[in-house]
C-alpha cells in the first residue's frame, strides 16, 4: 500500500514541491508565528511540506577539523561508532523548518528544523556528482540542494527527495530527556550524530541513537570502497504522533536508506514501524526497531543508475579476530541486494584457512550466511577470509568482505595425580603438571585454588571433585584440563542373619560395606574358609565352638577391615538318639523339647511326643530337636504294628479290661503297694489324663471315644497298653 502510494505520489509533487518550497521557505517564521505552526501540526493540519525561513538566522561556518586530528579514528564492521568529543559541534537548527523551531542556541532543540548548508572540504560523490555541501535536517537525515522539514517518511525510491537518511522519522529534541544532534567535519569526512533523540510531540520516553558518516571515498574512517556509513546504537522508537504513531510505534514507518530523487538511484535498508527485531529485508513486511540495534551499514553511493553491489549487514565481523587454536567463533552476515526483485547469493572464500564450516547459507533479496571458524594449528598467524555476496543484476555485482583472523598457538593442559581416585577423606593428592603452557591455574573444586606448577592438595570431605587446570601461554591462550577425584568414606561392614547355628549346618552373610567394590572374607573354622563374594552363602561349620569372621573391603585402591571376634557360635552336638520298640510302641529318648516322627520318610502330622504307637508296619524315624534347636535323628526298621499288649519289661505282665471301656478301666497285675503314676494319651501323644493310683482302676468316663494309650510308671519302669473308649 505504502509503496504504491509512493510511486504515484511523485507525478503530482514535482511542481508542487518547488512551489511549496518557494512559497513557504520565503515566509519568515516570525511573520507566521511559531506557535501557530506548532498548533497546526498538533491538529494534524501540517503535511510536512510547509517550510519557513528564519530572518534572524546567523550563518556560522562549520568548524573543519584539521588533518591529523588525533581524535579521528577508523570505524570497522565490528565497531562502526565514532565517539563524540569536544571537536564536535551542535547542529544549528535555526535556518529553515516547520514545527518546533527555530532552535535556540546553544542547544538548538527543535522539531522539524534544518541547519544552513554545511560546507564539505572534500568531494562527496553522490550518484556521479560531486557534492560540497549538505543540509542537516533534524528528522534523521541530511539532504542536498534543499532543507527538508517533512516528518513522515516515504519509501525509497522516491523522485522527491535528495536525501541520505540513517533514520528518517519525526525526531523531536525538545523533550527534557532528549539528547541533541551533533556533527563534525574533517578534511575528508563528515560525521552526523543523533544522540538519544526523542520523537514528536516532545516525547522523551524512548530515545534513538545513530550516526551517519560521509567521506571522499578514500578516508579509512569507513572501510575502503564505500563513502557512506550508517551506524546504530540502541534504537527505541519508530513513529511520531503526527505520523499516526502511538507511543512511538505504528503509523507511517521510518525509512532507512539513500535516495537520489531520480526514482532509480536509491538504497533502502528497511521500513520500521514496530517494536522487536523482526527484519525481512528492505521491502516485504515492515520491520522492528531493534533490528537496527548495534548494526552498521556501508554503502558506495557514487554509482549512478547502475546495479548496486550487495550491502553487508553484520554485527560480528570485526576487522581482526584474534583466536586461540581450538577457539570457535560464529559469524553471521546478511547481504542486501538491495534492489527490489534482485536475488543475492552468499558464499565464503576461505583463502586456504582450515576449520571453516558454512552452517547456514540462504539465497534471496537478502542472502544470509553463517560460518563457524574453529581456529586450527595449521593456520597460526594472520589469515584473511572473505564473505561474499553476489547479486543477479546486470552486470552482476559482488561485495567481498575481508575478515582478518589472527590465530595464536594454544597450550595443551594435562596433568596426572596420585594416589588414584577414589581416595578417602584426608588423603593428600599430589598433582604432576604435564601441560605445555607457561602458567598454571588450579581450581580444586572445594573453594581453593593454586598457581603452583605441581601442587599438593588435601581433600578433607567426601564428594566428587572436578579439579580444573588451566594452562596459559604468554599470549593469553589457554587450555583446560579437568580431573575427577572421588573422595569417599570406605567402610567394611556385614551381618550374619543366623550367627548361632548347629554343628554341621551352614549360614549366609550380608555385606553392609560402603563404597567398596572388592571383598575378602575369612571364616575361621568354616568350609569354605575364605570367600571373595560380595554376599557369601553356604558357609558351613561342623565343629561346636565360637569363630571369628573378618571382612576386608576394598574400592580397588583403599581397604577397610572389620573383624568380628567369636561372631559365629556353633552349638554343642545334641545328645545321641535311639528308638526302642515295645510291642507296637516306639520310644525315643525322653527329655528333649521337640520330637517329630516320620513313617517311611514322611512326616506324621501331630506325632511329636517322645513315643509313637505304630499304626502300620514299616520303617519309622524320629527327628529330635534339642534346647539349642539342633536336631538329631534315629531310625527303626520293620516295625510290626497292632501288637496290643501290656509290655511288662520282661518279668511280669499287666492286663487291662474291659476293652473297649466305657468308664472304669481295671489294671490287673499291678504289684501293690507300690504307688503308681498313670497317664493316658491319645494317639497323637497328647496327654488326656494323669493320676496317682492307689488302687488298680482308672475312670475313663471323661475321654472322648477313640483309641488311647495308657502309660504306667512304676519306679524306673514304664509300661504301655492301648485300649478303645466307647460311648455309654
Ligand atoms: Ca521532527
Ligand atoms: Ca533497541
Ligand atoms: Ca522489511
Ligand atoms: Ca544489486
Amino acid at each position: 500500500m505504502k509503496n504504491s502510494t509512493a510511486r504515484l505520489f511523485p507525478v503530482f509533487l514535482i511542481l508542487f514541491i518547488s512551489l511549496t518550497n518557494f512559497s513557504f521557505a520565503q515566509i519568515d517564521i516570525r511573520a507566521v508565528g511559531a506557535d501557530k505552526v506548532n498548533e497546526r501540526k498538533a491538529q494534524g493540519l501540517l503535511t510536512g511540506q510547509e517550510k519557513y525561513s528564519n530572518s534572524q538566522h546567523q550563518p556560522s561556518a562549520a568548524r573543519v577539523i584539521p588533518p591529523g586530528n588525533p581524535q579521528t579514528q577508523s570505524s570497522s564492521l565490528c565497531n562502526c561508532w565514532i565517539e563524540r568529543d569536544n571537536t564536535w559541534q551542535i547542529g544549528q537548527f535555526d535556518y529553515q523548518g516547520g514545527s518546533g523551531g527555530p532552535g535556540i542556541p546553544p542547544e538548538y532543540r527543535n522539531d522539524d528544523w534544518s541547519t544552513d548548508a554545511i560546507s564539505l572540504p572534500f568531494n562527496f560523490c553522490f550518484y556521479g556528482q560531486n557534492m560540497n555541501s549538505v543540509y542537516l535536517n533534524n528528522n534523521g537525515n541530511i539532504s542536498i540542494g534543499a532543507t527538508y522539514a517533512i516528518f513522515s517518511a516515504v519509501s525509497f525510491p522516491s523522485n522527491q527527495y535528495i536525501m541520505i537518511a540513517p533514520f528518517w522519522a519525526d525526531v523531536d529534541t525538545r523533550g527534557a530527556l532528549s539528547g541533541l544532534v551533533y556533527y563534525k567535519v574533517g578534511p575528508t569526512y563528515a560525521i552526523f550524530q543523533w544522540e538519544n533523540v526523542g520523537y514528536y510531540g516532545t516525547h522523551d520516553d524512548l530515545l534513538n541513537t545513530f550516526q551517519l558518516i560521509i567521506t571522499d571515498g578514500n578516508d579509512t574512517i569507513i572501510p575502503p570502497g564505500d563513502n557512506v556509513s550508517f551506524c546504530y546504537r540502541d534504537m527505541q522508537w519508530t513513529t511520531g504522533d503526527a505520523s499516526q504513531g502511538t507511543g512511538g510505534f505504528g503509523g507511517i514507518p521510518a525509512t532507512v536508506g539513500i535516495n537520489q530523487g531520480n526514482g532509480t538511484d536509491y538504497i533502502q535498508v528497511g521500513l520500521y514501524d514496530q517494536q522487536g527485531a523482526a527484519w525481512d529485508g528492505p521491502y516485504g513486511n515492515n520491520d522492528g526497531i531493534d533490528a537496527l540495534d548495534n548494526q552498521s551499514y556501508y554503502f558506495n553511493c557514487c554509482f549512478s543508475n547502475s546495479n548496486i553491489p550487495p550491502i553487508i549487514r553484520s554485527t560480528a565481523v570485526c576487522d581482526t579476530l584474534r583466536l586461540c587454536v581450538g577457539d570457535t567463533v560464529l559469524i553471521d552476515a546478511d547481504y542486501l541486494s538491495p534492489e527490489v526483485g534482485q536475488i543475492t547469493t552468499s558464499s565464503v572464500n576461505t583463502n586456504g584457512m582450515n576449520g571453516i564450516t558454512v552452517l547456514q547459507q540462504t539465497t534471496g533479496n537478502v542472502a544470509h550466511i553463517q560460518i563457524e571458524i574453529i581456529a586450527d594449528a595449521t593456520n597460526l598467524g594472520f589469515n584473511t577470509i572473505y564473505l561474499i555476496g553476489t547479486d543477479n543484476g546486470v552486470p552482476a555485482q559482488q561485495t567481498s568482505t575481508p575478515i582478518v583472523i589472527n590465530v595464536q598457538p594454544s597450550p595443551t593442559a594435562s596433568a596426572t595425580f596420585a594416589p588414584p581416585s577414589p581416595i578417602t577423606p584426608g588423603t593428600v593428592v599430589t598433582f604432576n603438571n604435564t601441560s605445555t603452557g607457561l602458567f598454571s591455574n588450579w581450581d580444586f573444586d572445594d573453594g581453593t585454588t593454586s598457581t603452583t606448577q605441581n601442587p599438593s592438595h588435601t581433600f578433607n570431605n567426601p564428594g566428587t571433585y572436578y579439579v580444573t587446570l588451566v594452562s596459559m601461554n604468554p599470549n593469553q591462550c589457554t587450555d583446560t584440563f579437568v580431573m575427577q577425584i572421588d573422595v569417599i568414606n570406605l567402610s567394611a561392614d556385614f551381618v550374619c542373619a543366623v550367627p548361632f547355628i548347629c554343628p554341621g549346618t551352614c549360614t549366609d552373610f550380608t555385606n553392609l560395606s560402603q563404597n567398596a567394590t572388592q571383598f575378602l572374607w575369612s571364616f575361621a573354622g568354616a568350609n569354605p574358609s575364605i570367600s571373595t563374594d560380595m554376599n557369601p552363602t553356604s558357609i558351613c561349620y561342623n565343629t561346636p565352638g565360637s569363630y571369628d569372621v573378618q571382612l576386608i573391603a576394598s574400592d580397588g585402591a583403599n581397604t577397610d577391615t572389620l573383624l568380628m571376634q567369636n561372631y559365629i557360635v556353633v552349638y554343642p552336638f545334641p545328645p545321641p538318639q535311639g528308638i526302642m520298640q515295645s510291642g507296637d510302641t516306639l520310644f525315643a529318648n525322653q527329655g528333649s523339647p521337640m520330637y517329630q516322627w516320620y513313617y517311611a520318610g514322611v512326616l506324621i502330622p501331630g506325632a511329636t511326643n517322645y513315643f509313637y504307637i505304630a499304626t502300620q508296619s514299616g520303617n519309622y524315624n524320629v527327628v529330635v530337636t534339642d534346647n539349642n534347636g539342633c536336631e538329631v535323628e534315629a531310625v527303626v526298621f520293620d516295625v510290626i504294628a497292632s501288637v496290643n499288649l501290656l509290655a511288662p519289661n520282661g518279668n511280669w505282665e499287666l492286663s487291662i479290661y474291659p476293652d473297649p471301656v466305657k468308664s472304669e478301666l481295671y489294671i490287673n497285675g499291678i504289684q501293690s503297694p507300690v504307688q503308681k503314676e498313670i497317664s493316658i494319651y491319645n494317639l497323637l501323644g497328647e496327654k488326656q489324663l494323669s493320676a496317682l493310683l492307689d488302687k488298680p482302676v482308672v475312670n475313663c468316663k471323661s475321654l472322648l471315644p477313640g483309641m488311647y494309650v495308657l502309660e504306667l510308671q512304676a519306679g524306673e519302669n514304664i509300661y504301655h497298653a492301648k485300649f478303645l473308649k466307647t460311648d455309654d
